[in-house]
């Protein structure tokens, strides 16, 4: 006999009884959000084996999880949205019909809990209570995402308190099921607000109040209610004054957003009073406010972040931030339980076990000859924002921050480059829709190949990108004060294949240049394909670059311009007549620019 949860907003009451009749879990356990609940799950998944504490004294509260071997990053191939009509979803995204995905989804779902608990997790994107917030509830029978999810998001009592009778909410739905590749499905069903997730026990795919309801299922959102829900980190920049001005960026994955987002000022720049204040890394969610401009808040609470390359010297807050209350997944575990990874901290240990549950030793060699790494390439820490060095105190503040800049920006050994700024929004959400970053050996696909990877949201836009561009160029108008749009791009190298800039903390001079580019404090120079700094515009104080360097990071090789405006315009044309005619003019006018001498 399946339990039953009675509850005062009867529509979640109805919903979790329908879907626990259709999974048939053991047990429902509704997550409060305390501490003492938290325990006892953590005693309960250790002693199962699903998590392992690490040693306590090192690293107090913080555990360790592998996942299954072929569940290990987003399977956008498997991800779907799930639109009444196939044209809503538009030609970057899966589609699937509701009726459909539910019917197979289910056949998955059905009686996948039965010996299991099924837990329920009341959550908030964003403060509780704030006009910018969503609520979800997600249901699932991992302890895994229980804590996690405590991490990510704000959980418990208040969030359904704050629901009263009949609040709005995301129903969100997970199952690990058999974790079988070929019965996984990652559903949004934007029209109904709703997520099924099963067959997956990773990070993206399962904490479904992060790219699932944050970016997919928000962005969509977002359209209708006229704000926007972006891939984008956001940092305020603490000037010499005290004045902190804040930075929203979007990067596709390994272009180190995580890094900038808790950038160290680099000593010369310290030493002036310049100082980083983190709001968040991965998701930014920015309306218009009454003053005509764009606010920004980031509806997580933690740190999903990538762990092979990070370590103090590359990102010293991060490290900082993990060495407490964290989980950490698919990284070595060595004898005395603390963990390594691949470019972390410190030689590798002689012996340990990797993130597939193998003893492993430095230098080990698979069958094929290749060296065995101890941690996966997308191996994570999970750590709540609170406790980084660089947290901004405006975290909980409920309209959050008023953004100057909006940084997009990507990896290119050519071509782009270090920064420049857009004439305008128009031509900025252009340089957006047409952003293209070089794979990296972290991702799929062959490594060096160029992808288009639009306002990098072309995993995460929950509806049809040419009516997302739209919403953007729609959004510049509405703002009488926008902010303006930047390019950067930290990777270009030079013909022996050495990088041209330091980048890291020193990246904060281009955040620099472009704080005093939005206060309209300094002049530029116009080129083809937007403004660029005068050198002596930027600070470059202590950071010994050559002119030649800077020369090369800043060159405009015309020629591999207009082949790259080739590559956009193939690229824009599955858009087919939806694609604003606003872009299709930016395109021409770029054109037209590149060939005038
Ligand atoms: C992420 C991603 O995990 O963008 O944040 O892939
Ligand atoms: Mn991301």
């Amino acid at each position: 006999m399946v339990q039953k949860v009675s509850l005062k907003h009867k529509k979640l009451e109805r919903w979790i009884n329908r879907m626990c009749a259709m999974c048939q879990p053991r047990k429902i356990v509704i997550i409060d959000g305390g501490t003492a609940q938290k325990r006892k799950l953590e005693k309960e998944a250790s002693s199962a084996g699903e998590i392992i504490r690490l040693n306590q004294k090192k690293l107090p509260g913080c555990f360790y999880h592998r996942t299954a071997p072929n569940d290990v990053a987003r399977t956008e191939s498997l991800t779907y949205i799930c639109t009444r009509k196939k044209h809503d979803a538009g030609p970057t995204n899966n589609w699937m019909s509701p009726r459909t995905a539910y019917r197979k989804a289910a056949a998955i779902f059905k009686n996948s809990m039965k010996n299991r608990t099924m837990y329920v997790i009341p959550f908030s994107m964003g403060p509780v209570g704030s006009p910018f917030s969503k609520a979800g509830v997600e249901l699932t029978d991992s302890i895994y995402v229980v804590l996690n999810m405590l991490i990510m998001t704000k959980v418990g009592k208040e969030v359904l308190e704050h629901l009263g009778t009949d609040g709005e909410f995301t129903k969100c739905l997970h199952g690990k099921a058999d974790l079988d590749l070929k019965k996984r499905l990652i559903l949004h069903f934007p029209e109904d607000n709703t997520i099924w997730s099963v067959g997956s026990g990773y990070g993206g795919n399962v904490l479904l109040g992060k790219k699932c309801l944050s970016l997919r299922i928000a962005s969509f959102i977002g359209r209708k209610e006229g704000w926007l829900a972006e891939h984008m980190l956001i940092l305020g920049v603490e000037k010499p004054n005290g004045r902190i001005e804040y930075i929203t960026g979007a990067f596709p994955s390994a272009c180190g957003k995580t890094n900038l987002a808790m950038l160290v000022p680099p000593k010369s720049l310290k030493k002036k009073g310049y100082r980083i204040w983190t709001v968040g890394d991965d998701i930014a969610w920015m309306r218009i406010d009454s003053d005509g401009a764009l606010w920004a808040i980031n509806p997580e609470t933690g740190f999903f972040g990538v762990l092979p390359g990070t370590n103090s010297k590359t990102n010293p807050n991060a490290m900082a931030t993990m060495q407490k209350n964290s989980i950490y997944t698919n990284v070595l575990l060595k004898p005395d339980k603390t963990v390594w990874w691949e470019d972390g901290e410190g030689p590798a240990p002689p012996k340990g076990t990797d993130w597939m549950g193998r003893t492993w030793y430095p230098g080990l060699i698979d069958d094929d000859g290749n060296i065995v790494k101890g941690a996966h390439p997308n191996s994570r820490f999970t750590a709540p924002i609170s406790q980084c060095p660089s947290a901004s105190f405006r975290l909980e503040h409920h309209h959050g921050v008023h953004v100057s800049a909006i940084i997009f920006g990507s990896r290119r050994a050519s071509l782009t480059p270090l920064v420049y700024e857009s004439f305008n929004w128009q031509h900025g959400v252009y340089l957006g829709a047409t952003m293209a970053s070089e794979r990296t050996a972290a991702q799929y696909g062959k490594q060096g190949q160029v992808r288009i990877d639009p306002m990098a949201m072309l995993p995460f836009c929950g509806y049809d990108m040419s009516e997302y561009f739209r919403h953007w160029l729609e959004m510049g108008k509405k703002m009488s004060k926008p902010p303006k749009i930047f390019f950067v791009n930290w990777f270009r190298k030079d013909d022996s294949g050495e990088y041209l800039w330091p980048g890291y903390g020193e990246n904060l001079r281009i955040l620099n240049w472009i704080l005093d580019r939005a206060a309209g404090s300094v002049e530029a120079l116009k080129t083809p394909i937007g403004y660029i700094p005068r050198i002596a515009d930027m600070d470059m104080d202590g950071l010994d670059l050559s002119t030649d360097k800077l020369g090369k990071l800043f060159y405009i090789d015309r020629k591999a311009w207009l082949a790259e405006l080739k590559t956009q315009k193939e690229f824009l044309k599955q858009f087919k007549n939806k694609l604003p005619e606003t872009i299709k003019y930016e395109l021409k006018a770029f054109e037209e620019r590149l060939k005038k001498t």
